[in-house]
């Protein structure tokens, strides 16, 4: 990507300098920027020229054989223009075209693509792995240069290939978090759900091996998607990452973020908390319908819906996509074509509101999300938020054990040895509320037993229920579900599934079989028992208080050097270069 232009630059112009080796250039870098690299103005982009030899534009495998033909033909490194290889057809459509973006001639699908050789790393040194099951998105929105390189449409890879990818991860011997690193999680409902079905079976024969988090489009949270949500938390989804960008509708409108318009952004964030899958969500500030005040509703909507991690960077410009094209055509580009970090201080564009007030709002959104009393208050909210559900586990890892004493140390003292009393307050009531929902727990438990004594104890072959004791039941059936799944490893996840539906036919007949709704009791006791456990001390709430609040500091620190770095590089303009700001260019 381009924010390793530079390093890539370092490693040209150092260790590869005056080599033989030719050198090939692949991935976002190289697509989105290839004109800075091939017509260069910058020194950096001199050096990335001279320095490479081959341009690959988009994914890897459909030029791998036309590339090993021409490093054949040229196995030695030159400083001419570096060959490009492109489809003639993204550069015959015009800039930010979206015509060739369903061209499957230029989009293959993924069934070639090579399990990726894991066994190369030393994953030890890796917090996370990575999947990809499908690329590509359907949305257009104009800021988005991915569907440029990976199309306007979803390839998604099939059952067996996840299968054997997550096996692949597995057999290195890692364990813990796996990014799937897909454009849109959801771009293809269909395809999710039988790839969401190879990962529970992948989970449950493995004995959960690994967590997930992942990135989506909001129309996640819509009431047609909605049986996609549970099949996430099955499978292990800890985090979905969320493209919100703004609160306001003609910010939305003026981005192309229809799918936004569409739903109700806090439905689907509270849809997706009660499934116990965090919310990580995108603001983007400096959208023309922006004002200094869009940045106000944006820290309000953050804090509002209980986002601790939310990814807030300024509107930026990437080469070739609308947004590009449009500010271009308006004359509002600044033309170096290489910003790319939508969170440093340098702009690419004249935005509306003039750089000072966008550069002062991004400031106030920074520091009133990350300071120590805003990041604890929004923990404490996605605590409150989110259901500790059974597939979390309930045991404490070794490097949650480390993250918890690395926050005692770090964030329980201030810099002066000071205690630190809202983090202190912040971590009891995270102890306090595990407390308070194992009692919860251990009522519902005492009430389950009750009610099923006085159910069997007048039952004969069959219990006949009525609408109150159907919902009870009703209810139970979704406990015994989620049991089976995590824990009745000896049947295969499709038999469990016919298993709960013959149940539903039951329920919705009034009447059971003594045995079958035996069944479902003991499942809907394992999952309280389960759920019970996890709120015993130490407590997920408290581990997961730690783990948030170690998310924080990170925050805390990264914000910190954005900021030093702003106010060192920006100096207040005068009014009257405010004004001339503002000037249509
Ligand atoms: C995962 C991810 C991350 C992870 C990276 C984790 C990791 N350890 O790798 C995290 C969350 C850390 C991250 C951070 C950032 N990211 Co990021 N990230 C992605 C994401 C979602 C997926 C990348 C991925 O793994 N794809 C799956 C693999 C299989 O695809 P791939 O890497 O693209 O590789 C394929 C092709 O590109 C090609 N290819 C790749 N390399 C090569 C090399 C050769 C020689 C060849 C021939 C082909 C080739 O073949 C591959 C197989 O088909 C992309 C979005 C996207 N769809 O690309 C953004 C993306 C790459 N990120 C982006 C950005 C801007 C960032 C940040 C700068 C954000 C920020 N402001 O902090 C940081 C920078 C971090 C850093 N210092 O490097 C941009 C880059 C824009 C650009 N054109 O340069 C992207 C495209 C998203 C976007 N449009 O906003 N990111
Ligand atoms: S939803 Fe995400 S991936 Fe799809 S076009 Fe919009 S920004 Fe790009």
């Amino acid at each position: 990507m381009n924010i390793q232009g530079e390093s890539l630059a370092e490693l040209l112009n150092g260790p590869a300098r005056g080599t033989d080796t030719p050198w090939v250039l692949g991935g976002p870098l190289a697509s989105t920027y290839r004109d800075t690299i091939l017509q260069p103005k910058t020194a950096k982009d001199h050096i990335l020229h001279d320095g490479l030899d081959f341009l690959v534009w988009g994914e890897a495998t459909p030029w791998i054989a036309p590339l090993n033909a021409a490093l054949e033909a040229q196995p030695q490194h030159s400083a001419a223009t570096p060959r490009l290889f492109i489809p003639e057809r993204v550069l015959e459509e015009p800039d930010g075209s979206s015509k060739y973006l369903r061209d499957e001639t230029i989009f293959k699908t993924l069934e070639n693509v090579p399990v990726p050789r894991w066994d190369l790393l030393d994953v030890g040194h890796y917090r996370s792995m990575m999947l990809q099951t499908t690329a590509g998105c359907r949305f257009r929105c104009t800021f988005c240069d991915i569907v440029q390189f990976n199309g306007g449409f979803a390839r998604a890879k099939d059952q067996a290939a996840v299968s054997r990818e997550l096996q692949a991860i597995y057999d290195t011997g890692f364990r813990g978090g796996v990014f799937t690193v897909d454009d849109n999680f959801v771009s293809e409902p269909a395809a999710m759900e039988s790839i969401l079905k190879a990962m529970i079976e992948f989970q449950r024969m493995h004995a959960y091996p690994f967590t997930f988090f992942t990135q989506a489009s909001i129309d996640l949270g819509k009431e047609s998607l909605a049986h996609l949500l549970p099949l996430m938390k099955q499978a292990g989804f800890m985090a979905v990452f969320l493209g919100i960008e703004s609160p306001d509708p003609d910010a939305l409108k003026a981005m192309n973020k229809i799918q936004n318009l569409k739903t109700v952004p806090q439905q689907t964030i509270a849809r997706l908390q009660r499934q116990g899958i965090e919310v990580y969500a995108g603001f983007i500030f400096g959208s023309d319908a922006d004002t200094p005040q869009t940045a106000d509703s944006i820290v309000d909507f953050v804090k509002d819906n209980g986002i601790l991690s939310a990814m807030t960077g300024k509107l930026t410009p990437m080469p070739h996509t609308p947004l590009y094209v449009e500010l271009r055509r308006q004359g509002r580009l600044i033309e170096d074509g290489n910003a790319s970090n939508n969170i440093d201080d340098t702009l690419q564009y004249r935005p509306l509101m003039g750089q000072a007030d966008l550069q002062a709002g991004f400031n106030h959104i920074l520091t009133s999300l990350f300071n120590r009393q805003a990041i604890y208050e929004r923990a404490r909210g996605v605590l409150e938020r989110i259901d500790m559900h059974i597939f979390r586990g309930n045991s404490l890892n070794p490097s949650q054990g480390l993250a918890a004493i690395r926050s005692l140390l770090v964030q329980g003292f201030n810099r002066g040895g000071g205690y630190n009393g809202a983090y202190f307050k912040y971590l009891k009531s995270a102890f306090q509320w595990d407390r308070k929902l194992l009692r919860e727990v251990r009522g519902e438990t005492a009430q389950l037993h009750q009610f099923w004594r006085e159910m069997a104890a007048s039952a004969q072959s069959h219990i006949e229920l009525d609408p109150q004791t159907t919902q009870r039941f009703s209810a139970m059936l979704d406990y015994a579900h989620d049991a089976l799944v995590r824990y009745g490893t000896h049947r295969k996840l499709a038999e469990i599934g016919d298993f709960v539906e013959a149940v539903r036919d039951s329920l919705d007949r009034g009447s059971i079989a003594l045995e079958e709704a035996q069944s479902v009791y003991e499942a809907a006791v394992d999952f309280l028992q389960t759920k019970g456990a996890m709120f015993s001390f130490p407590g997920t709430n408290l581990v997961k208080a730690f783990e948030l609040a170690i998310m924080g500091l990170h925050y805390e620190t990264v914000v910190g050097n954005v900021l030093t770095r702003s106010n060192a590089a920006v100096p207040p303009l005068s009014a009257t270069e405010r004004l001339d700001d503002n000037k249509p260019h």
